[in-house]
């Protein structure tokens, strides 16, 4: 871990901040988690592949409302080769971005077996998930794209799944297009679900 990052993080969690969630970036190997995460936070994007080794993480503070929420973004190595250590992060996520590339089926068809994955070391806790597809730029050019409506199909279906309204939303990380929007709604849907919860458990008497 980044000796720098984690000072910055002692940091974050010193000052006053109503709420801290964390969540995860997750899809196979080189569909662009780290560019989207990178983009989001204002950094330059990486022509080049630097494949995240095992898991990197990032801060933001985020106003919702009256809100100050610091979110913890895991983002997790897409590669198979690491699977075993990627399972040990996701225990307390609240939410996920599911990435996928839209010129790469087969990243579009492994996203239930991400989900599988999330369910089985995060407690079979379902939590609040956007569906994304990456390389959005790409569309027009000589790769043959998935439709975006595969993707919205497969996010409704997502939605029926879990309970939560789960949207689809194409970003190219590569252009800065779109790569806020799955991030605030992802934290609008968890502090939503976090209220919920928090009403459950009042009206059951556990406050
Ligand atoms: N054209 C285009 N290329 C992109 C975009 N996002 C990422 N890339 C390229 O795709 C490759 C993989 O990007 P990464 O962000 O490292 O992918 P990753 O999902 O983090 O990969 P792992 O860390 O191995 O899981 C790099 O060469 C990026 O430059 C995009 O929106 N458009
Ligand atoms: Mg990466």
């Amino acid at each position: 871990m980044n000796e720098y990052r984690l000072i910055r993080l002692i940091c974050l969690m010193k000052m006053k901040i109503d709420k801290t969630y964390k969540i995860t970036l997750i899809g196979d190997g080189a569909v662009g988690k780290t560019s989207i995460r990178r983009s989001y936070l204002g950094e330059t994007f990486k022509g080049n592949y630097n494949l995240t080794l095992g898991s990197d993480f990032a801060t933001k503070i985020m106003q919702v409302g009256d809100l100050k929420i610091n979110i913890i973004i895991w983002d997790l190595a897409g590669q198979p080769r690491f699977k075993a250590v990627r399972e040990g992060f996701y225990r307390g996520t609240k939410g996920a971005l599911l990435v996928y590339d839209i010129t790469r089926k087969d990243t579009y068809e492994n996203i239930p077996q991400w989900i599988m994955e999330l369910l089985k070391n995060n407690r079979k806790q379902k939590v609040p998930m956007i569906l994304i597809g990456n390389k959005s730029d790409l569309r027009g050019s000589l790769y043959k794209t998935i439709p975006s409506e595969h993707g919205e199909t497969y996010a409704e279906e997502l939605g029926l799944w879990s309970g939560f309204d789960v949207p689809y939303i194409e970003t190219s990380a590569k252009f800065g297009d779109n790569v806020d929007q799955p991030f605030e709604t992802l934290i609008k849907q968890i502090i939503k679900t976090d209220q919920m919860k928090t009403i459950a458990s009042y009206l059951q008497g556990n406050l």
